[in-house]
């Protein structure tokens, strides 16, 4: 009899913790807005692992593409690595960077399961396409991050925080902030191609241009100069019209 109660107490706190581990893990949002031609990097400081963890906004701005190249790894690994949410300060302390990025607040527990990426903490990168295993000198992964945003100002933003290597044992081997490389094209800036010029000024066609007389340095060309360019070209356009007109009239 009280065996049988004993049992069943167990078996009412075994249903419980099931429960408990099976209540659903909130889920990352896929980012699919990231700037366009966005590049930064995380240059590690090279007193132990070398290298760096480059990263740009993925095709068409879906998702984050990381590439990471690194030599110099000690040979007592496995080697986990994740977004921390703080950047590392002037002193190169890792310890300040603090926890790992994770917005949706899922936690260590349970430990991140790569066929449900989505699941994983944003910042665990380790966890999602896998560790720097034991005895590996080097180390190179590419891949495709849905959940890490290049989107400033979201709670997945993650080049204003860190990359953090970690020992076995969870302490911290050696950390990086990233740095923007390449902002990507401004919203507004002028773009200038063969047609582009002639579309932003006023007039179609313009006599100054096919007589080459004043070179657009490549690339760089402000929509203002192109306006003050046609306005100039319009005057000599105006004094030729005179000219003719007076020719006329003698
Ligand atoms: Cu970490």
């Amino acid at each position: 009899m009280r065996t049988s109660v004993a049992l069943s107490l167990l078996g009412a706190a075994a249903t419980g913790v099931a429960a408990q581990s099976q209540k659903p893990l909130p889920t990352a949002v896929a980012v699919n807005n990231n700037p366009v031609g966005l590049v930064a990097e995380a240059v590690l400081p090279g007193n132990n692992i070398k290298g760096k963890v480059v990263v740009k906004s993925g095709d068409g701005g879906v998702g984050t593409q990381f590439n990471i190249e690194l030599s110099g790894i000690p040979e007592d690994g496995p080697f986990t690595y994740h977004i921390h949410v703080n950047p590392v300060p002037e002193n190169g302390n890792c310890s300040a960077t603090l926890a790992h990025l994770d917005p949706t607040e899922r936690g260590e527990d349970p430990v991140c399961d790569k066929s449900k990426p989505e699941t994983c903490q944003v910042g665990d990168l380790s966890g999602k396409y896998g560790a720097i295993t034991k005895g590996q000198t080097t180390f190179s992964a590419s891949y495709l991050d849905k959940y890490a945003s290049l989107v400033e100002g979201t709670g997945a933003y993650f080049l204003n925080r860190s990359i953090v290597f970690h020992y076995p044992n969870k302490t911290r081997i050696t950390c990086a902030n990233f740095k923007i490389t390449n902002a990507g094209p401004a919203p507004f800036r002028f773009q200038p191609t063969g047609t582009g010029i002639s579309s932003a000024a006023p007039i179609g066609t313009n006599p100054a241009q096919t007589t080459g007389g004043a070179p657009s340095p490549s690339g760089t060309m402000p929509v203002e100069a192109g306006a003050s360019f046609s306005t100039s070209s319009m005057t000599s356009v105006v004094a030729a019209l005179l000219g003719g007109a007076m020719m006329l009239m003698l």
